[in-house]
C-alpha cells in the first residue's frame, strides 16, 4: 500500500493513538515504513479525540535503522528527516516505546518524539559508522543536545549499543517500564504526560548540553587525539566529529544540513559501500545451500581438547567463557602445569584490566579439568585436537580418539594446513571428523574456519557452524585443501614479500605498505613479534633463507630483542642497518640485481597472487562465496573493513587490472602466477567477483 498501511497501523486506546510498525525481521525503515509512520502520526495528529501517540513496534525488536538494502538506489516515499519532522512536530506528545534494539534510523527516529520510554532489555546506539557512515537523520545534531557532547561522541564514533539504564542516566531514555508490559507502561507514561499537561519537548530546541559543551573548547581535539590509533583509515570516524562539532556551533536547521553535506559523499564513497556489504557478508556467511536451518544438530555441552599449548589453551577459553565445561589432556604433566597456569593468567590480567569480575575468573576456571589421560576424553560431545602440525601425529591421536571418544563425539582437529580427510581416515568413523580452525590468538580472533571433510556428516557440519556464534566467532565454511582459505592466500602473500625482498625491498617497506593500507601489521614486524625460530633448529639449519641466517645471529624476533627490526626496551621497532646489509649481501649471493620498487609495485604484488588464490578456491568449490573469502581475511588477519576484504578489493581495482599484472609476471617470473580461469573470465565478461564494489 502507498500509504504504508500494510506495515504501520494507528489504532486507539482511549485518549492513546497507538502507532504500531509491523515490518519484519527488524522493522527497517523502508519506504513502506516511513510513509507509513509519517502517515499515521499525521492521522493521529488530526484526530480529535487523540491526545498523545505512543510509536511502538511490533515482533522482536524497536526499529533497528533505515533499511540497508534500499542505499545506494534511487530515494522513493517520504524521506526519513521528513517523516521524523512529523513526529517531532506533531501537535501532540509522541512517545516512543522501545524494545530489543533501537538502532540508526530508529533511534534518530526515537529522538524526534517528544519522551523515550524503554523496558529494561532493550539497547539504543547509532550504529551508522560500522558502515561507513554518520547518522544521516538529525543523530549528530539531536544526540549531543540530549546526553552532552562527549557522551554523544563516544556513542556515535563506536556505535555501540547502550543498555537501556545506562541510557536513562545520559538522559536518552525518560523511563523504564516493565519487561514484557511495554504497551501498557507506554501508554501509562503518556496519560501522565497527559495528565501533567507536561510540554511538547522537542529535542531540537534543548540548549543547556551545547552550552555546557560550548565551556570545553579543547573536547573535540583531545578526543581526535586519544582515539587515532582506532580511527586510523576510516573516513567516517572524522565525519561523526565534524557533524557534532557543527551542533555545537550551528543553529539546529543548518546542523542538519552540514551533517546532510558530511553523510552523501560517504554513502556514495567506498569505504561505506564495503563495510555494508561486510555487514551482509556476514550474515550469508552462516547460510550453508545444502544444510538448511532444519538441519538437527547434535549437543555440545562438554568439550576435550588435546593440547595444552597456546592454540588448545586459547581454544579452551572460548568455550568456558560460554560457560561449557573444558576437558584439556597433554602428555607430560609440566606442560598441562604450564598450559592450564597460562589461561589463568590471561583472565587474571583480564579481570585486573576491570574486564572480567574477579568472581568469574574462579567460574571460568572451575570449569576447567586438565588430564594426562586421553581416556578422560570418553564423555565430550565434541574434542578438538590442538597439537603439533604433524600428519603421523595427528593421525595417531586421532586413532586414539576413537578409541576412546563416546559414540557420536565430534572430532575436530585445529590443523591449519593439513589434509582433514586423511585424518578422518584414521579412525573408523570419518562422519564425526572435521576441521575446526581456529585463529591465533584463538581467544580473541573472531574467525573460526569449519574445514568441510568429505564423509563429515550434515549434522556434525551444521553443528560445528551454529557453535560459531555461542562462542563469539564468525564460523566460514572451507573446503579441504593446502591451508585452507585463508592461510593457503597467506602462503600467496608470504612468498611474494619474501621475493621483493630479495629483488629489491626492504622488510620495512614491504611492511609499511601494508600497514598503511590498513593491516594492522606487516609480515616481518609478524614473524618478529611470532618469533623467528618457530620450526627453525640450529642442528638443522641451512643458513640460506633471511629467516635462517636471523636465527643463527640470535635475532629470533622481539623476544630476543632484535629479528627483521631491531627493538629498543619498549619493544618500538627501528629499522636495523645490520638486516639492510644482511639483505643485500644476500640478493648479492643469489646473483639478483636489485631495483627499486614503488609503493604501488609492492602492494601489487603482494595482493594480486592473493586474489589470484582466492579465485581459484572459488573455482575448487573451497569456499561457498567470494565473499565468505572476505570475511576470512577480515576476521582471521585483520584485513581492514574498509576495504572490504580481498574480493571485495578485486572489484574495486578491477579483474582487468590483475590479470594484466599476473599475466606479466607469470612471463617475466614464473608459472606460480598463471591466473586463475576464473579471473580470466571475470576480466573478460567485466562481471565482479561480489557484485558489491
Ligand atoms: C541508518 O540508519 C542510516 C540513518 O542514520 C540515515 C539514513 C538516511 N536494513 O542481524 P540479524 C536484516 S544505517 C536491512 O541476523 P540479529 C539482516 O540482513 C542502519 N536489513 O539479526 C538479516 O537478514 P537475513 C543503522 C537488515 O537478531 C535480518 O535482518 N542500523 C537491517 O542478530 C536479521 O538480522 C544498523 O546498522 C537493516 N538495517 O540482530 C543496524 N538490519 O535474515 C543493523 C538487519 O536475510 N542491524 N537486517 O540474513 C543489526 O545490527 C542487527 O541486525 C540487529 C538484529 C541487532 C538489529
Amino acid at each position: 500500500m502507498a500509504d504504508g498501511a500494510g506495515v504501520v497501523t494507528l489504532e486507539r486506546d482511549g485518549e492513546i493513538g497507538i502507532v504500531t510498525v509491523d515490518s519484519p525481521p527488524v522493522n527497517a525503515l523502508s519506504a513502506a515504513v516511513r510513509d507509513g509512520i509519517a502517515g499515521r502520526i499525521r492521522e493521529a495528529s488530526a484526530d480529535d479525540g487523540i491526545r498523545a501517540i505512543v510509536l511502538l513496534c511490533a515482533g522482536r525488536t524497536f526499529i533497528a535503522g533505515a533499511d540497508i538494502s534500499e542505499f545506494g538506489k534511487p530515494p522513493k516515499g517520504t524521506p526519513l528527516n521528513l517523516m521524523i519532522d512529523t513526529i517531532e512536530s506533531a501537535p501532540k506528545p509522541v512517545v516512543a516505546a522501545i524494545h530489543g534494539t533501537a538502532l540508526g534510523g530508529g533511534l534518530e527516529t526515537a529522538l524526534g518524539a517528544h519522551y523515550r520510554v524503554a523496558v529494561p532489555s532493550a539497547k539504543v546506539g547509532l550504529p551508522e559508522v560500522k558502515l561507513g557512515l554518520i547518522p544521516g537523520a538529525g543523530g549528530t545534531q539531536r544526540l549531543p543536545r540530549v546526553v552532552g557532547a562527549k557522551r554523544a561522541l563516544e556513542m556515535i564514533t563506536s556505535g555501540e549499543q547502550v543498555p537501556a539504564r545506562a541510557a536513562q542516566e545520559s538522559g536518552l531514555i525518560d523511563a523504564i517500564v516493565e519487561e514484557g508490559k511495554l504497551r501498557e507502561g507506554a501508554v501509562a507514561f503518556a496519560r501522565t504526560v497527559v495528565a501533567e499537561a507536561r510540554p511538547l519537548r522537542k529535542v531540537r530546541d534543548l540548549t543547556d548540553k551545547i552550552e555546557a559543551a560550548k565551556a570545553e573548547p579543547g573536547l573535540f581535539d583531545a578526543f581526535r587525539q586519544a582515539n587515532a590509533r582506532k580511527f586510523r583509515g576510516f573516513e567516517a570516524p572524522e565525519g561523526c566529529i565534524k557533524a557534532i562539532e557543527a551542533a555545537m556551533t550551528l543553529p539546529f536547521d543548518e546542523g542538519l544540513r552540514a551533517e546532510r553535506a558530511i553523510f552523501e559523499p560517504l554513502m556514495a564513497g567506498t569505504q561505506s559501500k564495503a563495510q555494508r556489504y561486510v555487514f551482509f557478508a556476514e550474515r550469508e556467511a552462516r547460510k550453508v545451500p545444502d544444510l538448511p536451518d532444519s538441519t538437527p544438530t547434535l549437543p555440545v555441552e562438554s568439550v576435550g581438547i588435546v593440547g595444552a599449548g597456546t592454540m588448545g589453551g586459547g581454544i579452551a577459553m572460548n568455550f568456558l567463557n560460554a560457560g561449557i565445561p573444558v576437558t584439556i589432556v597433554e602428555a607430560k604433566k609440566e606442560n598441562l602445569e604450564r598450559g592450564l597456569a597460562t589461561i589463568r593468567k590471561n583472565y587474571e590480567a583480564t579481570a585486573a584490566k576491570g574486564r572480567l569480575k574477579p568472581a568469574d575468573v574462579e567460574t571460568r576456571m572451575n570449569l576447567l579439568t586438565g588430564s594426562l589421560e586421553m581416556a578422560d576424553l570418553g564423555r565430550q560431545d565434541l574434542v578438538i585436537e590442538a597439537i603439533f602440525e604433524n600428519m603421523e601425529l595427528k593421525k595417531e591421536t586421532f586413532a586414539k580418539l576413537d578409541q576412546v571418544a563416546k559414540p557420536g563425539a565430534i572430532l575436530a582437529s585445529n590443523t591449519s594446513y593439513l589434509n582433514v580427510d586423511e585424518i578422518a581416515a584414521a579412525t573408523g568413523r570419518p562422519e564425526s571428523v572435521i576441521g575446526m580452525h581456529f585463529f591465533s590468538p584463538a581467544n580473541v580472533m573472531r574467525l573460526l574456519e569449519v574445514v568441510r571433510a568429505e564423509k563429515a556428516s550434515k549434522e556434525v557440519v551444521a553443528t560445528a557452524m551454529k557453535l560459531g556464534p555461542k562462542i563469539g566467532k564468525l564460523a566460514v565454511l572451507v573446503g579441504v585443501c593446502h591451508g585452507f582459505v585463508g592461510n593457503r592466500m597467506l602462503a600467496e602473500r608470504q612468498r611474494e614479500a619474501n621475493r621483493l625482498v630479495e629483488e629489491g625491498a626492504m622488510p620495512w617497506d614491504v611492511d609499511r605498505v601494508l600497514y598503511e593500507f590498513g593491516l594492522p601489521m606487516g609480515p616481518f614486524a609478524m614473524s618478529d613479534l611470532a618469533g623467528l625460530d618457530i620450526g627453525w633448529s640450529r642442528e638443522t639449519s641451512k643458513g640460506e633463507t633471511l629467516r635462517e641466517k636471523l636465527c643463527e645471529m640470535d635475532r629470533r624476533g622481539q623476544k630476543t630483542g632484535a629479528g627483521f627490526y631491531d627493538y629498543d626496551a619498549s619493544r618500538t621497532a627501528k629499522p636495523s642497518e645490520l638486516v639492510e646489509r644482511l639483505v643485500l649481501d644476500h640478493s648479492k649471493a643469489k646473483g639478483i640485481e636489485r631495483r627499486a620498487f614503488t609503493d604501488e609495485q609492492i602492494l601489487e604484488r603482494l595482493i594480486f597472487p592473493m586474489i589470484n588464490e582466492g579465485a581459484k578456491i572459488l573455482e575448487e568449490g573451497k569456499a561457498l562465496r567470494a565473499s565468505d573469502i572476505d570475511m576470512v581475511w577480515i576476521t582471521g588477519y585483520g584485513w581492514p573493513v574498509y576495504r572490504g576484504g580481498p574480493m571485495f578489493y578485486a572489484d574495486t581495482v578491477g579483474a582487468r587490472t590483475v590479470l594484466a599484472r599476473m599475466e606479466e609476471w607469470e612471463s617475466e617470473i614464473g608459472p606460480e602466477f598463471k591466473p586463475s580461469e576464473l579471473l580470466r573470465r571475470k576480466a573478460a565478461s567485466g562481471e565482479q567477483f561480489t557484485g558489491a564494489a
